[in-house]
């Protein structure tokens, strides 16, 4: 039996008592105790799978992806506490331009989205993080009910549920500790109400295409017919813009990359040298994506998770892809998916895009 640390599921537990305690439903004081104390058995249950499923994935990820006659790895393992942390650091530097243009342009059009949004709506974030631009949404729309934030770190959604408890007293809030991509259901609190996703920050493009698809229809089943989803993307641009943004002057990015080594080695056992390897960072045409590499300076054996992977001078490990879409490419995406574009919101210089999208009607979300 795993062990839970029970200060990290604090925050949700409170939560969902909030939550029932909030709930329309007409329940006796035995029964809303009763569902509160379900609720923090599950949540409880889940901590627990995840930590344990995200450890055993690692290890089978690292694995298979430095066997593989093409070196590659999931770039979902960067965000350990030092990879977040790092993150951060990149959306600070001046290279890094997607946060800092999806941030202005949220600011712009904070109206317009809320406008979008019905009264009593639960706003559902996939992969909130510390919900920073979260904020922007909340505040231009305060007809929200709810705000259901999933992440895979427990941390992270303690800490940004307790700031925005006390920040926006009268939203209900229900995190979800969830791998986003994966299967999982909606809190209690987001029951009978109209429903808003909310994707920013371009992470949409760290999928391959098929992935991205399958992100889309999960999360129109998931939200059910009467939603909508406004997804953050970065266009395709000049390719000096790109490249600088994934290999910014002050090397976080490089710092970033090579982090995924230092994980290896501390969680799988591994015995990596990240100064044997260099950061690459370069543009795709035929995929229209950037990719992250990691280069080995000279030829070496590296152990880790009890496995030996030989590795040849030159030879790459691929770290990341960040696909870059066009309006249209982004529609055709939406559309294999079930969603149609109702509304385009372009940034100023270098461009990003929000989309909101709707259910094509008739289409089924369906899997
Ligand atoms: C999280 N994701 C959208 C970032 C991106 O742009 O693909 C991750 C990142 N990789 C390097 N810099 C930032």
């Amino acid at each position: 039996m795993p062990l839970i640390p029970i200060d990290a599921i604090n925050g949700r537990i409170e939560n969902e008592i909030r939550n029932v305690l909030d709930s329309e439903a007409h329940l006796s004081g035995f029964n809303q105790v009763n569902h509160a104390i379900e609720f923090l058995i599950s949540d409880a249950e889940t901590f627990a799978a995840v930590q344990v499923d995200t450890r055993d994935s690692f290890a089978a990820d690292m694995v298979s992806g430095l066997s593989a006659r093409h070196k590659q790895l999931p770039p979902k393992y960067f965000y350990d506490a030092t990879g977040s942390r790092l993150f951060e650091e990149i959306c600070r530097t001046d290279d890094y331009y997607v946060t800092r243009s999806e941030t202005a342009l949220l600011r712009n059009i904070a109206e317009e989205l809320a406008a979008g949004i019905p009264q009593g709506a639960a706003l559902v974030e996939f992969g909130s993080g510390e919900s920073a631009k979260t904020r922007l949404l909340l505040d231009a729309a305060p007809q929200l009910s709810a705000y259901v934030p999933i992440d895979i770190s427990a941390d992270a959604l303690d800490q940004a549920s307790a700031m925005l408890a006390r920040d926006y007293p009268q939203l209900s809030i229900a995190p979800v500790v969830a791998d986003f991509t994966g299967h999982f259901h909606l809190p209690a609190a987001a029951d009978g109400r109209p429903r808003v996703g909310f994707f920013p920050g371009s992470t949409i493009g760290n999928f391959d295409r098929d992935g991205a698809v399958r992100f889309l229809q999960s999360a129109r089943q998931i939200m059910g017919d009467q939603a909508a989803l406004l997804v953050g993307v970065d266009l395709v641009k000049d390719e000096a813009t790109l490249s600088a943004a994934y290999d910014d002057s002050q090397g976080v990015t490089a710092r970033f990359n090579k982090n995924l080594l230092i994980r290896i080695n501390r969680e799988l056992g591994g015995d990596f040298d990240p100064d044997a390897f260099d950061h690459l960072a370069l543009w795709n045409p035929v995929h229209s994506r950037m990719e992250m590499h990691l280069v080995s300076r000279k030829d070496q054996i590296v152990n880790a998770a009890g496995h030996t992977f030989s590795f040849r001078s030159g030879e790459r490990l691929h770290t990341e892809n960040s696909h870059k879409f066009t309006i249209d490419s982004f529609a055709q995406l939406a559309a294999r998916a079930g969603w149609s574009v109702a509304n385009t919101w372009i940034s100023d210089e270098p461009r990003v895009a929000m989309f909101r999208l709707e259910p094509i009607p008739g289409r089924s979300a369906v899997i």
